[in-house]
């Protein structure tokens, strides 16, 4: 029977080859794919996301065991949706107006992703409308934003601003290192979070 614990390490380890040979031969034997994402693959995000909080791990290992986990997803999506597996969660994140650096976004997306959120990119140099457009047409019940610049910071406030006048009810995340708690109370978000480890708490929590 495949060994879900060892999907879980060969995610640990960043082992793409091993994580897709146990998810595929998981399917073969029809094991529910739910199990598959929740005991194997999430499992090991899981761990992943403690020791990058735990600074025992950094981003290239974090980066490495969520592109393990996404080629696996590749074989598994396609049954989780005919057996109806329901996300934990829809999210749209993005790096605001002005700003186009992605790295830490698209860590916290696939950090999210690896938590069992559906996660909807919405890019880089994302303005207000399109922040709200993207919620709407995704239902999405959190949006997260982005920025890395001091100069890109207000967008983050306009963005809410418009995410508060569309009457959407949706939940505002940001983060990025120019930006902290007391910034994201003073323009009316509803969490802040310094990592990416952290963004998944936080949005477990607001959902
Ligand atoms: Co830029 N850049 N950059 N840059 N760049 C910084 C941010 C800067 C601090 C460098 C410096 O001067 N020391 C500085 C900003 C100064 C300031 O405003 N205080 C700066 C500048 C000035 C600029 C330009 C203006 C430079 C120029 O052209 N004169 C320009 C702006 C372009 C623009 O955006 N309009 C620019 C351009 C670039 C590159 C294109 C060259 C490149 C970006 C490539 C890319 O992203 N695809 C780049 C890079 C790489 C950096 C540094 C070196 C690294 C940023 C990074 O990726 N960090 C950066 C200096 C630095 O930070 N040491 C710098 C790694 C990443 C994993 O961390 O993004 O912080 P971070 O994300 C973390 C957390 O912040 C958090 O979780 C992540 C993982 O733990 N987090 C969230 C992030 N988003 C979150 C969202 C959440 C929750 C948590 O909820 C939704």
């Amino acid at each position: 029977m495949a060994d879900l614990k060892a999907l879980a390490d060969a995610v640990i380890r960043g082992d793409q080859a091993t994580a897709v040979e146990i998810t595929k031969a998981a399917l073969n034997e029809n094991m529910a794919p739910g199990e598959i994402l929740n005991n194997g693959l999430v499992a090991g995000m899981n761990v992943i996301g403690a020791r990058f909080k735990a600074n025992e791990v950094y981003i290239p290992e974090v980066l490495i065991a969520a592109r393990a986990m996404k080629m696996a997803m590749e074989h598994l999506e396609p049954r989780l949706v005919a057996a109806g597996v329901q996300p934990i969660g829809k999210a749209v994140v993005g790096t605001v107006k002005g700003d186009l650096h992605d790295i830490g976004k698209n860590l916290v997306m696939m950090m999210l992703k690896g938590a069992g959120f559906n996660v909807i990119d919405a890019g880089v140099d994302v303005s207000p409308e399109k922040f709200v457009d993207e919620a709407k047409k995704s239902g999405a019940k959190i949006v997260g934003l982005s920025a890395l610049l001091t100069t890109t910071m207000p967008a983050m406030e306009q963005t809410i601003k418009a995410i508060k006048a569309s009457g959407l009810s949706v939940k505002t995340m940001i983060g990025g290192a120019p930006v902290t708690q007391a910034y994201a109370d003073k323009i009316g978000a509803d969490g802040y979070a310094a990592d990416a480890a952290s963004a998944v708490d936080l949005a477990k929590s607001l959902i």
